[in-house]
């Protein structure tokens, strides 16, 4: 792939969250636009824009009602140009999230689908009843029923819904389907983006509409999770669209091992350059993600190695969207939340890989504060607390697994000062701010020599001009659940990175030597590590092999 893209730093923004403009309590592009001097200050080379185009917002823009327009709520066309050329001549490129597994039910397919239209109902995966039961026995991503009546109920047709009931499934095995979506791609890749991160896009083909083995969640996964026919697609939209273009593709893609992985991104089948995987999301969690445990620092460290040893380029990210903060999930946060932050963020640049953050984690924000359920905005939070009721789960209970788990704690509006409205709107924000915003902003932090964003920006031009870090190898040296280390190597030079995932000090094991290039803290003590400090040596290696 690109050599550009593969060694860029991506920064992904939450638009409803980012920066508001116009005082209406909803970020917009404007506010980007406003803001990429910032971004540009913190070293970031692509912005990847969460769905800006029309919506409905069942699920904040992730249903999309027209792809070729923008939401009005979030501005115009005219802003949008204006942001990709402003971020253009800031040598900033930026790319779209791509949702293609689905639209929304108010999108004119489905519409002109439900007028009765035959091409577009063939845009959907639309099926009769079995003897007055669902065409099927899968489950849905949002804890709900994927199947819904489609149109008058008495027809006993329902379409399929892997999401929410307005998130109709587009039917992959219709020409007609690939060649509109290659349209829009043109659409804007025309424009001038760099690419795309695909939604779900490792789903989009089902391979069949027969009943699912029965599971805890998902029954039905293993017709749609990395099918042969998804492959295809793939192949072909590269070759038919991205190939065309100077641009990249990362897959958001759900349930997958490495060994899908190497298949998605092989540059000789040539499908995606990146992909996000998610197995080390779910160290904190059992079976389905609102289970929550107790974060397990070892199981974070044995799967990213796993990933970093099985893949040979991975994506590098430990928030986004739809993620719990990290500082809150796998460090103990409060007085070690700087610390904490900055440990992370370390380890994050060390991984190889692309990096991708996400707004706010620069300056260490944490998961929000809602007090209950009525301060929630996400879908999927709602649905799991309608399931969890009818299984006689109880408010306390139910209360619990959803504050520790809703995608609504990386939503929060980005904390700029500590003024009310926290910079981030002179409005009502349209979700709740975290009151914790009078001290974690980026106005304070930029203000404290030891703040979160000084250590992000430095490791992140680190990486940028270390050729080790860029390109070495890994290899694990330590991980043991308190500590995990891990060098990098290339020409004679190794990279040896050091975390304390503990809030005590920790003696470095005497394997690990040579000079301190960075470290978190101030003067680094050389034989002992500082509560939730990283730390990078380096040392030469030539002759020693
Ligand atoms: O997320 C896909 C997805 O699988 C999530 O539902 C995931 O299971 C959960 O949010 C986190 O564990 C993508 C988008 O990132 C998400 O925001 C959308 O809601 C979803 O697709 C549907 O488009
Ligand atoms: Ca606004």
């Amino acid at each position: 792939m690109n050599e550009k893209y593969k060694h860029s730093t991506v920064y992904q923004i939450y638009p409803r969250s980012f920066c508001d403009s116009n005082g209406d309590g909803i970020g917009d592009i404007r506010g980007i636009i406003s803001k990429l001097d910032y971004l540009k200050g913190l070293g970031i080379d692509v912005i990847w824009l969460s769905p800006v185009y029309k919506s409905p917002n069942d699920d904040n823009g992730y249903d999309i009602s027209d792809y070729c327009s923008i939401q009005s709520e979030l501005g115009t066309m005219e802003d949008f140009d204006e942001l990709l050329s402003s971020a253009r001549e800031r040598e900033i490129s930026i790319i779209m999230d791509l949702v293609i597994n689905h639209t929304s039910d108010e999108h004119e397919w489905f519409r002109r689908a439900l007028n009765g239209e035959e091409k577009y109902k063939n845009y959907y995966i639309i099926r009769k009843g079995k003897d007055g039961k669902l065409p099927n026995n899968w489950g849905n991503f949002f804890a709900d029923c994927p199947w819904e009546p489609f149109g008058d109920p008495a027809n006993e047709e329902y379409y399929l819904h892997l999401f929410s009931k307005k998130q109709p499934d587009l039917n992959w095995y219709n020409p007609e389907v690939y060649g509109e979506i290659c349209d829009i791609m043109r659409f804007w890749l025309d424009k001038g983006v760099a690419g795309f991160r695909c939604d779900v896009i490792n789903i989009i083909y089902k391979s069949s509409l027969a009943d699912g083995k029965k599971r805890l969640a998902l029954t039905g996964k293993e017709h749609y999770i990395s099918t042969e026919g998804t492959h295809k697609i793939l192949a072909s939209l590269r070759r038919d669209v991205m190939d065309r273009y100077d641009a990249f593709t990362v897959g958001e893609t759900v349930m997958v091992t490495p060994v899908m992985a190497r298949d998605l991104t092989d540059e000789t089948r040539g499908e995606l350059d990146m992909v996000f995987a998610f197995e080390h999301m779910e160290c904190d969690q059992i079976g389905v993600k609102w289970f929550k445990i107790p974060f397990k620092p070892k199981r974070l460290m044995r799967t990213l190695t796993k990933w970093q040893t099985e893949l040979p380029w991975n994506t590098c990210y430990f928030e986004n969207h739809d993620q719990p903060r990290s500082v809150t999930r796998f460090t103990k946060g409060g007085e070690y939340r700087k610390a904490g932050s900055k440990m992370l963020l370390g380890l994050l640049f060390s991984l190889r890989g692309t990096t991708f953050v996400y707004e706010g984690q620069e300056i260490g924000m944490t998961n929000g504060a809602f007090d209950s359920l009525d301060e929630i905005m996400d879908i999927e939070s709602h649905n799991v607390n309608k399931m969890a009721k009818s299984l006689g789960i109880i408010q306390p209970f139910r209360w619990n697994l959803i504050r520790k788990t809703t995608r609504d704690n990386a939503r929060t509006p980005m904390q700029w000062t500590g003024d009310d409205g926290a910079g981030f709107t002179t409005g009502r924000p349209w979700l709740k701010l975290n009151p914790n915003y009078k001290e974690i902003n980026v106005e304070a932090d930029l203000l404290d020599p030891d703040g979160v964003i000084s250590f992000f920006k430095r490791i992140n031009s680190f990486k940028k001009t270390s050729p080790t870090l860029r390109d070495g190898s890994f290899c694990e040296i330590v991980a043991d659940g308190k500590l995990y280390a891990f060098s990098r190597e290339l020409d004679g030079e190794e990279l040896i990175a050091v975390c304390n995932f503990t809030t005590s000090k920790r003696r470095i094991p005497g394997e690990i030597s040579g000079e301190i290039v960075i470290s978190t803290v101030k003067d680094p003590d050389i034989n002992v590590l500082s509560p939730y400090e990283y730390r990078l040596y380096r040392r030469k290696t030539r002759g020693k092999i």
